[in-house]
């Protein structure tokens, strides 16, 4: 685009030049002013309309409005005309009793509600954000500016901001490069990129929100703008931050922290949260292009159920398709899918299958005839149709963009449920095209009655795609919780769908990138995230592979894929030690479902996100600014991958506080780095001191058994820490009635004692009686306990000073005592 720009100004001014040359008389095009970029000007008036304010310098208008007590919107509109409102990413504006005034000094303008200031200057419409303590955290390095755009009409639009000697930056979704974006510039542009490397952008998704830590103060500027977009974290100028987009509105909402947390979560209100998924969806996913025909399929299931290795989720890649058209299926493979569907349900494997958006062009399939009646495929600015090469051939796609489209497409699914299908995968949603790998852009989009070009569209055609997907599937299965999966996506998708971060490689760097990339997406509002475990191409060695499973463990999301000329790839294909390692690992996968789905209900119901990277545990610690090895799981278990080849050990930071090595229950103090062997039968793994960690027996698939009854480790602690428990039927949307229920745990120690309590809100009951406690890190051998005022008299303390008993799972209070 700068290049563009570059080309624009030189071709005016030689135009000009000639124009002198010339002296033409009379000359209407003389008066024309050359296209430069034009900033705000003087604002000489404010105004206060609603929930609204106004402020002009006579020309140029800009509007705020206080959305919640943290965040602010800001809005440019370069000629005085605001575009109507509109947007994929924030469906509905909530104005939570954000109570605002406006205040005018000499100096400025001030919109202020009980948590931030707005700065307005009367000198030159900078912008600034300040906390209550007049700290500023934002501010406009030269005003709003803007350009027109003579070949598309509309305007480039651009924000720079102060960039501050020691801010660093968080955030912007999938992008493949370190976790702190300071000193990078990177593009907003879904692309499909088969074996993407290191700094390589775009890549498949676009999520212009970063969190900006200065100072120990967070906050988040998400630039709600579709068309193709930029950031520069001073790169360019170290001393700005901007933001620019080809089209569009200048939009942006101000987020305050003060943590990053706060940011992330206001952010989800902004944009939602992820529903629950179905339970099974926790468990372990096999996938590979492509497991066909039939016999493959059920070779691979039988394999898991054989070597004792539970899993969940099995995929079907376009393969499974007649000729790679979609709602079809390739008799040849698969003679009766429902039957086998049926079948691998019953041995307790849910069937996934791929979607793509190209819809072959061929007047006997029938998806194509609809499409083509009702007028709901793609066209070009001249009416011609989108046509692009696809697997299947030529193609033609359909404008997801466009409710009605939605509707229908969402319509297509109800034959593969009722065929037992659980979950949809939507791949090449960017959209990718071979060859022009995407639209071009004058293709023209319904934009839900907003119209527009594909620049405008391209970035939320996936997220539209799968909407249409997970809603249709809603719909479809009445009031069990759908699972879907995709490629594409804009903020926002994560009402809809989990994603996975796209091709990756079999290498040891794509490990360290694929951790990098799931702590951001977690942090950019995509908490339902996972890679491609072993490396979609090229590869992996047992070594590998196995430390890949042990990460994607932590993973939200857990699959392993690969492409279709690379060796088998299972969890037993690499023999022995690999193969009781990699079970090992699935099964605590399994053991911690419930802690996982607790957290996955923290996540959907208060916007916070499943992994969490070191520096939003500790934002006061600069160093952790730049640590992107270690993350939590939920806020009680740390992580930390071993990501190198033939490493004995290695070397861990543990945020402030106690914790526990996972494996020798040891104790920790954190607040410093500690030195860890990493064998290859474990990776460094820590609990929070204080923590309740429920546990579920290893099942081969989630509902396998009835659950007996669930183990609570408790790991003690000096200081009073909570912990929350959440159960539910897992698998329908009874908890939107408030049919869940959700326990809070308290556990506070002393030399001498340790107290427990629970407390327990909702409507749901589980079926189980009883916990069976594991008492961890006591600093003393119990000698009696009492439960609800009854002792307890049949616990043990092993030699590991493990001490065990059982009791009622609607237990109050119990105490421990030396
Ligand atoms: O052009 O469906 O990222 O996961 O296996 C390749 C085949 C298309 C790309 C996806 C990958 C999938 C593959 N797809």
């Amino acid at each position: 685009m700068e290049d563009k720009i570059l080309n624009t100004e030189l071709l005016i001014n030689k135009l000009l030049e000639e124009e002198e040359e010339f002296h033409h008389v009379n000359n209407p095009a003389a008066d024309i002013k050359p296209v430069i970029k034009k900033y705000l000007g003087v604002p000489n008036h404010a105004e206060q309309l609603g929930n609204k304010i106004y402020f002009t310098d006579g020309d140029a208008k800009v509007e705020v409005v206080v959305v919640t007590d943290e965040i602010i919107r800001v809005r440019l509109a370069p000629h005085g005309v605001f575009l109507e409102e509109f947007s994929y990413a924030v469906p509905k504006l909530v104005h939570k009793d954000a109570s605002f005034i406006l205040l005018e000094n000499e100096l400025e303008f001030i919109v202020s509600s009980r948590v931030v200031n707005c700065h307005i200057r009367k000198k030159d419409f900078f912008i600034s954000f300040s906390d209550k303590k007049n700290h500023v955290t934002s501010a406009d390095a030269v005003p709003m500016h803007w350009e027109e755009n003579v070949k598309f009409g509309g305007y480039y639009v651009f924000c720079t901001k102060v960039c501050e000697p020691e801010e660093s930056f968080f955030g912007l979704g999938d992008k493949p490069t370190e976790l702190n974006l300071r000193g990078k510039r990177l593009k907003n542009w879904n692309t499909d990129a088969y074996s993407f490397a290191w700094n390589q952008d775009p890549l498949y998704r676009s999520i212009p929100f970063y969190i900006s830590l200065n100072e120990d103060i967070a906050h988040g500027i998400f630039f709600d703008n579709t068309f193709k977009a930029q950031f520069d974290f001073g790169a360019e100028d170290k001393t700005k931050t901007s933001f620019w987009a080809d089209g569009g509105e200048l939009q942006y909402y101000y987020i305050h922290g003060p943590h990053m947390m706060d940011v992330v979560k206001s952010y989800h209100i902004l944009t939602g949260t992820h529903p629950m998924p179905p339970l099974w969806a926790l468990g372990y996913h096999q996938c590979r292009w492509s497991y066909y025909p039939e016999a493959k399929v059920r070779k691979i299931t039988k394999g898991f159920r054989e070597n004792k290795i539970p899993c969940d989720g099995i995929y079907l890649d376009i393969d499974y398709m007649d000729g790679y058209r979609c709602f079809t299926w390739n008799r040849k493979y698969f003679p009766d899918p429902k039957k086998m569907i049926s079948e691998l349900a019953a041995d307790g494997f849910k069937t996934v299958v791929i979607i793509d958006p190209g819809i072959r062009v061929d007047d006997n399939y029938s998806v194509f005839k609809e499409g083509k009646a009702n007028r709901y495929f793609c066209r070009r600015s001249d009416d011609y149709f989108m046509e692009g090469h696809v697997w299947p051939g030529r193609c033609q796609f359909p404008d997801f963009t466009n409710p009605e489209v939605r509707t229908w497409w969402g319509g297509l699914f109800d034959e593969l449920v009722e065929m037992g299908v659980a979950g949809v995968w939507n791949d090449m949603n960017e959209p990718a095209v071979f060859g022009a790998g995407t639209f071009p852009d004058d293709v023209r989009h319904q934009y839900d009655g907003f119209r527009g070009s594909h620049r405008k569209a391209h970035n939320v055609y996936g997220m539209q795609m799968v909407r249409a997907t997970y809603e249709g599937l809603r719909t479809i299965m009445k009031n069990k919780r759908p699972f879907t999966i995709t490629r594409a996506g804009y903020s926002g998708v994560q009402r809809y769908s989990s994603v996975w971060t796209g091709d990756n490689v079999a290498s040891w760097e794509h490990l360290q990138l694929g951790n990098i990339q799931c702590q951001r997406l977690s942090v950019s509002g995509i908490p339902f995230c996972g890679t491609d475990i072993g490396g979609f191409s090229g590869e992996p060695d047992g070594e590998l592979f196995t430390r890949w499973i042990q990460m994607g463990t932590f993973s939200p999301f857990m699959r392993a894929h690969s492409a279709g000329d690379t060796k088998e790839r299972e969890p037993w294909s690499f023999g022995e030690p690999y193969t009781a390692i990699n079970r090992k690992f699935i099964e605590l996968r399994y053991r911690l479902i419930p802690y996982l789905y607790s957290t996955f209900w923290e996540h959907h119901r208060y916007g916070f996100p499943i992994l969490r990277p070191i520096v939003m545990q500790e934002q006061d610690v600069l160093m952790n600014h730049f640590r992107q090895d270690e993350f939590t799981y939920g806020d009680k278990i740390l992580i930390c991958p071993v990501m190198q080849p033939g490493q004995t050990s290695r070397n861990v930071y543990l945020p402030k506080g106690k914790w526990y090595n996972f494996w020798t229950n040891e104790m920790v103090d954190g607040g410093q780095e500690v030195t860890v062997p990493t064998p290859l039968e474990t990776i460094p793994i820590f609990i929070k001191a204080g923590s309740i960690i429920p546990e579920n027996p290893v099942m081969q698939y989630i509902g396998e058994k009835e659950i007996e009854e669930v183990k609570l480790n408790v790991y003690y602690s000096d200081y009073e820490a909570n912990s929350f428990l959440f159960e539910d039927y897992g698998e329908t949307f009874a908890y939107e009635q408030d049919i869940y229920l959700e326990k809070k745990f308290v556990v506070k120690g002393d030399a001498k004692t340790l107290t427990i309590q629970q407390s327990m809100e909702g409507l749901y009951t589980p079926r189980y009686e009883g916990y069976h406690f594991n008492l961890l890190g006591l600093p003393f051998k119990p000698s009696k306990i009492v439960a609800d005022g009854k002792e307890v008299t049949n616990f043990t303390t092993g030699k590991d000073k493990i001490t065990e008993f059982k009791f009622s799972k609607n237990f109050k209070h119990i105490e421990i005592y030396k």
